[in-house]
């Protein structure tokens, strides 16, 4: 049975794809919004290292209106909440910098907008 170990080694999948990107936005990726979101929730392709996750919401002042750091979500390792104050239409930029379950580091950044 020893020798075999090497063998399965060889043969395992590669990671291909084993970096967490964003894969969906709640709320989305340029929504428009008629009611203030009380909270952010990112949906990446890969598990997460939560606290070593960071996300930050600036507003249209540029203030940033995150309430807390990224949160884990019960069940899914591959999300991330972050609780947001906001209290002024207009358009919320978004920064992310995640670290996977793999220790591989991505980040991006979108918007969306709060209507009047
Ligand atoms: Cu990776």
């Amino acid at each position: 049975m020893k020798r075999l170990l090497p063998l399965l080694a060889v043969f395992a999948p590669a990671p291909a794809f084993a970096h967490a990107f964003l894969k969906s936005a709640e709320p989305s990726v340029g929504a428009v919004v008629a009611t203030p979101p009380a909270q952010l929730l990112l949906t990446y392709t890969e598990g997460l290292e939560v606290p070593f996750c960071t996300v930050t919401v600036a507003g249209p002042d540029g203030a940033q209106v995150q309430t807390a750091k990224p949160q884990p979500v019960p069940g899914h390792e591959n999300e991330l909440a972050v609780p947001m104050h906001i209290t002024a239409p207009g358009k919320y930029v978004v920064t992310w910098h995640a670290l996977s379950q793999d220790t591989h580091k991505t980040q991006g950044s979108f918007s969306f907008t709060v209507s009047p």
